[in-house]
């Protein structure tokens, strides 16, 4: 099971496998109530400040179920972390941001507070109440605020899935509402994306039984959504994606590659170790190494990297004025 951003290597993508691939997902609950959320969100964004851009930042890792009434499933390593990270300095550049993310995984503005904040930064006092302990107290506080000015001013939305069925129509709906920005829309597709999947129809309905003995499954080919998303769901916007590999030998041929497949803007290269230290951005002009400052220990990768792409996005949309 590989994971990536739908991008396999081997099938073409057709409408047909497409349009099979969506009708025969299960339902996306409540879909009319994002769809509504989302438009809200590109009306408020894109009238009342006429220079604000949008980005769609996905983050963390689909998993694909193999029971209908899921017991099991095949997941990815992804912590969300770069994306929430990334979040974070779009809005700091102004951009107002759809954070994509995958249930549990790391959100914007909260990356330094323990896993488990309720039990480990909150304390009962002697008068009864709760108050947030030291050292947390100054972390916590930053974050509410922060994460609260950003949705309170509109420019935070957050969208949550799961599986790989959510993730897709999720994209799907939130690019469709997208595609009325023209260049002002930025995909940065940064969610480790299942490439395989068992469909729907031919999943079993009931927790699959160890007593059947070993078990044998053939996984389908996740239709590749970067080509559709370029194409027809929001042809003028700058498209972002990323490419995981764990061999370095392979990662600058394989983003290349998908540079050139999918016509994206940009493919973000990073090797599973290092990919807090440095990415490469693959770009058709030549590639750039892109590290964190290592003079300060809680500098960030995001920080470089978003500066570079707030600038190539200015010069794109500045071309197509
Ligand atoms: O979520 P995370 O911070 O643990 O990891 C980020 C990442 C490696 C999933 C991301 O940078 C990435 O490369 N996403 C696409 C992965 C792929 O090729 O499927």
């Amino acid at each position: 099971m590989n994971a990536s951003n739908g991008l396999g290597d081997f099938e073409e993508t057709s409408n047909v496998g497409i349009k099979s691939f969506f009708d025969s997902s299960p339902p996306l609950k409540d879909a009319a109530e994002i769809k509504k959320k989302t438009e809200e969100f590109m009306q408020k964004n894109s009238f009342s400040e006429k220079t604000r851009r949008i980005v769609l930042v996905t983050s963390g890792g689909t998993t694909v179920p193999l029971e209908q009434r899921c017991v099991r499933y095949i997941d990815n390593f992804s912590s969300g972390h770069r994306g929430a990270t990334s979040a974070e300095y779009f809005l700091r550049a102004g951009y107002a941001v759809v954070f994509l993310y995958r249930e549990g995984t790391y959100q914007p503005f909260c990356r330094s507070l323990p896993n488990n904040p309720l039990l480990e930064c909150l304390e009962v006092t002697k008068e009864s109440n709760i108050t947030v302990r030291p050292p947390y107290d100054q972390t916590v506080k930053k974050a509410i605020s922060n994460s609260h000015v950003a949705i309170s001013c509109g420019t935070l939305l957050k969208l949550s899935f799961t599986t790989i069925f959510e993730y897709l129509q999720n994209l799907q709906l939130i690019a469709s509402s997208m595609s009325s920005l023209g260049s002002r829309a930025l995909f940065y597709l940064a969610a480790a994306v299942s490439d395989f999947y068992v469909p729907w129809e031919s999943m079993a309905v009931h927790k699959i039984q160890s007593s059947s003995g070993p078990l044998d499954m053939r996984l389908a080919q996740v239709p590749k959504m970067l080509l559709v998303l370029r194409r027809d769901w929001a042809p003028k916007a700058f498209c972002i994606s990323f490419k995981l590999e764990t061999d370095k030998e392979i990662l600058l041929k394989k983003a290349g590659a998908a540079l050139e497949k999918y016509n994206m803007n940009m493919v973000i290269a990073n090797e599973l170790l290092t990919r807090k230290e440095e990415v490469i951005v693959v770009t058709k002009a030549g590639n750039i190494v892109v590290q964190r400052d290592r003079t300060r220990a809680d500098a960030d990768v995001e920080e470089p990297l978003i500066n570079l792409i707030v600038d190539e996005h200015s010069a794109a949309c500045k071309s197509l004025e």
